[in-house]
């Protein structure tokens, strides 16, 4: 980002021409996404951490850096003693320093145990196209397309600012491309999409399917790529062989016609054109499913990393490793510790990382006992009440945070992490406007840390120091150690800070000519192997792993709607706050509550959307206070009455409710009716959708 300064004050940013991510290419306009913008708001919002905090006496106490280095170094090294490194668990998001975080927690510390992402973000996405494909995470190639079917994805709104929405809006300009919207909301995407398609929830896998039988039906698939570059394409035929438009159109609510109408119009774009779903599929039940037969299109149509399709990106090199270059051996105190066994869960086993809402139970039987925490607030991802019961349990919280989150309240030890503008960064990716190009991007502190904020590596180094592992933390700066780092493009740091950004690599398409697909089979799977790991932990669960259509069913794939609880409600992301982040920011909160017409000095967390079908019985209108039930518990926001959703299907903006930032704990966290059973059962990642009743709260609000 670019920043301006005024007497040594941030007071405006903005993004950088023609870079990677946030424009559309070469010397095109460069913006930030919210969670950039937010960065400045963040940075001097008064609610903010800005000095250590230790626990005395039961209470939080304000702490200086020394003091509280040498408490956290006594109590993880009392916790090491008494119960071990295994049983302190690893929890982070996408913070600066990931890879700071593993090297002491991880590797010296010795704690195995981290949290997989997967199992919050996008595991029945990126495991299921991992087993098809090979590869974790696939990009559609937006600009270069012509036909684009985003699947429960708001790109114009999640991917604000970046290159992606950008590329949406090319590609129609430039290539006449058609864009589909396959969501159950009326979404900033379905706004600028050609075909809105308000499909009933969890329905995607047996859409997907109708459309292979349609392509097949059709003759439009990729028969060259079929034949030479794929496995179990004579199962998916079989399996996609009843399943017409008609059958589908029963299950999903969406017309026979426009089912064949976009089958046809993706396959016949094809190379040019894609599936691609996200999170709206990773957060359901029966997601695996569903995102496997979405990616089977993909296979079916020959667009797997091909010019417009989707590609296998990745960033084409890699940085040096300093540790190494400084002869440096980093041992891996982690990995002869022992981990539970979770026979009782299936895909514990295969998913690497403890599922999220995993972690209450693993409490419950002694396995986990303490954790530290950086840039996440695993509260509001999951199962909700155990997790705060949970880390009450827990002998040590440790957590690097910027707002008095859920977990920085329970804390032990609470840091105060570094923004954006008050620390150096550096990343590198593949996934960006350059569609056949790696780059490097880095931005140094632009301003020093707001109080006694520090920046993240020096947070690992003190702690590293004070327990007597300095040497592995050498370097006085995040910066020099992102210098050796950078070696390997011949760039210092600085110089690339001073560009922005570079472009490093060429990737071209179609890897997998070179080396196949890196599966069990060397191609893309629309079925397994029998002895391929997946296919066994299939086989457990009840589930083939052949295509096929997993409605949601109660037991295994989610609960259903019924007389009692006879709608289905969701969460989802806001253009204007980021996850969960952005809710302490009165600036974000505003402009969410304008957004809407609604009075944010009034109510200032997040809103219910209910369709008018479903509000005017329940005597419902926009601006009343309404409870949420479901057999599991319940919670209290405001209504938002409009059409843009699907009747029977409600929904709100994750991150509010009273353990989040929001200052006064206002809205509702949708996690708080959540609970340990409510997992995808391939990839254990949370499942967010639940039938309940909605009632007014009545009185004067
Ligand atoms: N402003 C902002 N941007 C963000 C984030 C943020 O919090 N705020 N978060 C970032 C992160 S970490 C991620 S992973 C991405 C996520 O980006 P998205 O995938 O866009 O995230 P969601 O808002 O969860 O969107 C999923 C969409 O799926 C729809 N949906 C729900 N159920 C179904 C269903 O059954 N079928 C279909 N077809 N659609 C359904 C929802 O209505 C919603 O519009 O966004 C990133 N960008
Ligand atoms: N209910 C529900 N839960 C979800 C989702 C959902 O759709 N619904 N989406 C999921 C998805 S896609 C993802 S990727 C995960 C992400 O979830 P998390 O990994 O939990 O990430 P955030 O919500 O961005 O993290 C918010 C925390 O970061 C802290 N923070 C903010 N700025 C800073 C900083 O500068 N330094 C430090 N150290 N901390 C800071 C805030 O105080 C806050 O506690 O959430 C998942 N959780
Ligand atoms: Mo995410």
């Amino acid at each position: 980002m670019e920043v301006t300064l005024e007497n040594g004050e941030a007071i405006d940013l903005t993004g950088v021409d023609g870079h990677p991510k946030a424009s559309a290419g070469e010397g095109r306009e460069g913006t930030l996404c919210s969670k950039g913008m937010a960065q400045l708001d963040k940075t001097y919002n008064p609610n903010r951490i800005t000095q250590p905090y230790i626990r005395e006496d039961g209470e939080l106490r304000a702490a200086d850096w020394d003091e509280a280095f040498s408490y956290a170094a006594d109590r993880l090294q009392e916790f090491a003693d008494e119960h071990g490194p295994e049983k302190f668990l690893r929890y982070q998001g996408y913070p600066i320093g990931g890879a700071w975080h593993d090297t002491f927690f991880q590797n010296i510390y010795g704690a195995p145990l981290r949290v997989g992402r997967k199992t919050t973000c996008h595991g029945p996405f990126s495991d299921s196209w991992a087993w098809m494909a090979g590869y974790g995470r696939e990009y559609p190639d937006y600009r270069n397309s012509e036909y684009m079917i985003v699947w429960g994805r708001n790109v114009m709104e999640s991917f604000r600012g970046q290159y992606q929405p950008k590329g949406v809006l090319d590609a129609k300009e430039k290539n006449d491309a058609t864009l589909v919207c396959i969501d159950p909301r009326y979404t900033k995407t379905a706004e600028v999409a050609d075909k809105w398609i308000p499909i009933e929830p969890r329905t995607d896998g047996a859409l997907a399917l109708a459309m292979g039988h349609v392509i097949i039906e059709e003759g439009l698939y990729d028969e060259g790529f079929v034949q030479n570059w794929t496995y179990g394409f004579d199962e998916y035929r079989d399996a996609v062989e009843g399943k017409t438009p008609e059958w589908a159109e029963e299950i999903t609510g969406v017309d026979a016609d426009v089912i064949r109408e976009i089958a046809i119009g993706l396959a016949e774009s094809a190379p040019r054109s894609f599936a691609f779903p996200w999170t709206g599929l990773a957060w359901q039940s029966n997601g695996f499913k569903n995102c496997q037969n979405i990616h089977a299109l993909n296979g079916l149509i020959g667009s797997v990393d091909r010019e417009g399709g989707t590609r296998m990106w990745s960033a084409g090199f890699s940085l040096d490793d300093p540790h190494e270059k400084r002869g440096i051996d980093v041992p891996s105190n982690h990995a002869d510790k022992p981990t539970p066994d979770y026979d009782d869960y299936p895909f514990q086993r295969h998913v690497r990382d403890v599922s999220h809402n995993l972690v209450p139970k693993a409490v419950e039987r002694g396995d986990l006992r303490g954790m530290v925490n950086n840039w996440s607030a695993p509260a509001l991802s999951g199962n909700t009440e155990e997790w705060l019961e949970a880390m009450e349990e827990m002998d040590l919280v440790i957590t690097i945070d910027a707002f008095w989150s859920a977990v920085a309240e329970r804390a032990d030890v609470v840091f105060p992490g570094a923004s954006t503008l008050e620390q150096p960064f550096l990343d590198t990716g593949g996934d960006n406007a350059y569609s056949t190009n790696g780059w490097a991007t880095a931005s140094d502190a632009i301003i020093e840390p707001i109080g006694d904020c520090r920046e993240d590596y020096l947070i690992y180094k003190g702690l590293a120091e004070e327990m007597g592992y300095g040497e592995y933390f050498p370097w006085d700066s995040g910066k020099e150690y992102y210098d050796e780092q950078l070696e390997a493009i011949g760039l210092s740091f600085d110089e690339l800070a001073e560009k922005s950004y570079e472009i490093v690599s060429e990737v071209g398409y179609e890897q997998w000519r070179e080396d196949g697909f890196d599966t069990e089979t060397g191609k893309f799977q629309f079925d397994l192997e029998p002895n391929d790991s997946y296919a066994a932990l299939a086989d457990e669960m009840g589930a083939s792993t052949a295509p096929e259509w997993h409605p949601p069913d109660d037991e295994h794939y989610g609960e259903t709607t019924d007389d009692e609880y006879p709608l289905l409600v969701s969460d989802f992301f806001a253009e204007q706050l980021s996850r969960a982040h952005c809710q302490a920011l009165p600036e974000s909160l505003e402009e969410y509550a304008d957004r809407f017409g609604l009075a944010y000095e009034e109510y200032r967390g997040n809103y219910l959307h209910i369709h008018p079908d479903d509000a005017e019985p329940r005597n419902i209108s926009t601006g009343d206070m309404v409870r949420v039930t479901s057999p599991d518990g319940e919670v209290e926001l405001m209504a938002h009455v409009y059409e843009g959703i699907r009747p029977g299907f409600t929904g709100m903006v994750s991150g509010f409710g009273e353990d989040s930032i929001q200052p006064d704990g206002e809205g509702a966290n949708l996690m708080d009716i959540n609970k340990e059973r409510h997992v995808e059962p391939v990839s254990g990642m949370t499942a967010r959708f639940h039938p309940v009743e909605v009632t007014p709260l009545g009185g004067d609000n």
